[in-house]
């Protein structure tokens, strides 16, 4: 038969090469998985060892960030940046500052960036970067200091049209506006090479809220999809930087209430809606811990622990704090509550046992790759608009975000459909954000 044992012999090899790398194995096996009714239709991808290649990287640089904090004294961290497939156009994807962050790591991430830019129907390749710096407690001089000293080694390997960076985990506006002043004074040139960017210096509107707006509104494609919509409903978002807050605010713009968000320490439930200005507040400007919140709001309780939010009840779940944060046991309660969608806004945020729950269950479930698409998407829309040198208005750019997560539902459902699994986003998503790839790649010869 076609494809037997194909789909086992790159997981093998994968496995074999990427010891110690549990994050990226789990990323590439879910997408192999998915690939099985693929491969048997098309055995070309096989003649050509199309999955051989595309679960390599084209490039992996790593490297040394000297920085001095305050008092003088001298760190060393790592930097890294994947240049994993530029079949569809420049190398697209984040950079992640959080101690954590290891090969691994940024590897899962460049893979999963492949598909889901891929998916977004513009011209990005996959590729992401990081460090192990932490920015947490660290002075601006300090933050700036790494990010220039990052900037001093990456500049070699980036640019508008070769690899376009943008913020990730503990890269914001404040991380990405330092890096980028570092680049064009390392190279004298002004251009779109990283996403992102204040409004003031070629920044896109929308970019800030695009994470969060896209998987509400693709949330809402799938309550659509069950003849539902997301007012009234009872939402919970993980996490409480970027994509959680602008999740709280898309979902309440649509009727929903979210009364659950959390930080890596614990988590705040709020009966009422949790306020989104104090989040915003203490987590944007003050950067402080979410627990200060309570002390503003007498209504809310907290709870010590991040885990423990999966156990308040709700319709909708976002996800959006980090890989791996939701397991089986977090999934069963969630379904036991009542819970019937999950968008995530993080990256790989549920675990394998926790998406067969949320399938099984018949519980509306959107894969990052799909649901989270729409940060990036925008970030393709503000090189786009970098290339024309013309801003665009916030609610044009707001209705393209739209048009492409409806878009992303809807390509992820049909390909669920054409290949046997009707309803299943994570093999719609996976298939679909594939064969562009997988065509391109074909295309383009054996390079
Ligand atoms: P931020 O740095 O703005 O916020 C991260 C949030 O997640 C914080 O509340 C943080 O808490 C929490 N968090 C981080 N690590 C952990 C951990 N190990 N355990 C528990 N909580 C944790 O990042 P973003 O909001 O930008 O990113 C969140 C997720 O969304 C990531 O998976 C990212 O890859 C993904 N994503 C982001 C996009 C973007 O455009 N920014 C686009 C698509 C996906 P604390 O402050 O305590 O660390
Ligand atoms: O995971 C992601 O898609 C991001 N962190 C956004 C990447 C980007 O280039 O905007």
């Amino acid at each position: 038969m076609a494809g037997a044992g194909y789909i086992e012999k790159v997981l093998e090899t994968v496995k074999k090469r990427n010891q110690a790398q549990p994050e990226f194995i789990q990323a590439v096996t879910e997408v192999m998985e998915s690939l099985r009714p693929v491969i048997k239709k098309h055995p070309e991808f096989e003649e050509t060892a199309i999955l051989e290649r595309i679960v390599e990287p084209e490039r992996q640089i790593i490297f040394r960030v000297p920085w001095q904090d305050d008092k003088g004294k001298i760190h060393v961290n790592r930097g890294m940046r994947i240049q994993f497939n530029s079949a569809l156009g420049p190398y697209k994807g984040g950079i992640r500052f959080h101690p954590s962050v290891y090969i691994g790591i940024i590897k899962f991430l460049g893979f999963e960036q492949i598909f889901k830019n891929s998916l977004t129907g513009l011209m990005m390749g996959g590729g992401k970067g990081g460090s192990d710096f932490d920015p947490k407690g660290k002075s601006d001089s300090e933050v700036m200091r790494f990010c220039q000293s990052f900037m001093n080694e990456l500049h070699r390997h980036i640019g508008a049209d070769t690899d376009v960076p943008a913020g990730d985990i503990g890269v914001g506006g404040r991380e990405v506006a330092y890096m980028f002043g570092q680049w064009k004074k390392l190279t004298r040139l002004f251009s779109g090479v990283l996403t992102g960017k204040g409004l003031d210096f070629g920044g896109s509107l929308v970019r800030t809220e695009a994470t969060g707006y896209g998987a509400v509104y693709f949330c809402e494609e799938m309550m659509k999809a069950r003849k539902d919509s997301l007012e009234g409903k009872t939402v919970v978002a993980s996490g409480s930087g970027n994509v959680a807050i602008y999740t709280h605010q898309k979902a309440t713009q649509l009727g929903a209430k979210v009364v659950a968000m959390s930080d890596s320490n614990g988590f705040i439930y709020d009966k009422d809606g949790i306020n989104l200005d104090t989040i915003k507040r203490l987590k944007e400007v003050d950067r402080k811990r979410i627990k200060e919140y309570i002390k503003e709001h007498k209504s809310a309780k907290y709870t010590e622990g991040c885990a423990g939010i999966w156990n308040v009840k709700c319709d909708a779940a976002f996800p959006s704090a980090t890989q791996n944060e939701l397991d089986g046991k977090a999934a069963e309660t969630l379904v036991k509550n009542g819970c019937v969608a999950v968008a995530e806004g993080a990256n790989m945020p549920c675990t394998p046992e926790a998406a067969e729950v949320f399938i099984k269950n018949k519980v509306s479930f959107g894969p990052g790759k799909a649901a989270n698409a729409g940060g990036v998407a925008t970030s393709g829309l503000e090189m786009a608009q970098n290339s024309q040198r013309l801003p665009w208005s916030f609610e044009e750019t707001d209705n393209k975000l739209k048009q492409i997560m409806v878009n992303i539902h809807t390509v992820s459902s049909q390909a669920a459909e054409e290949y046997g699994t009707p309803g299943n986003l994570v093999n719609g998503a996976n298939i679909a954000g594939f064969l562009k790839v997988a065509r391109a790649m074909l295309a383009q010869g054996l390079v």
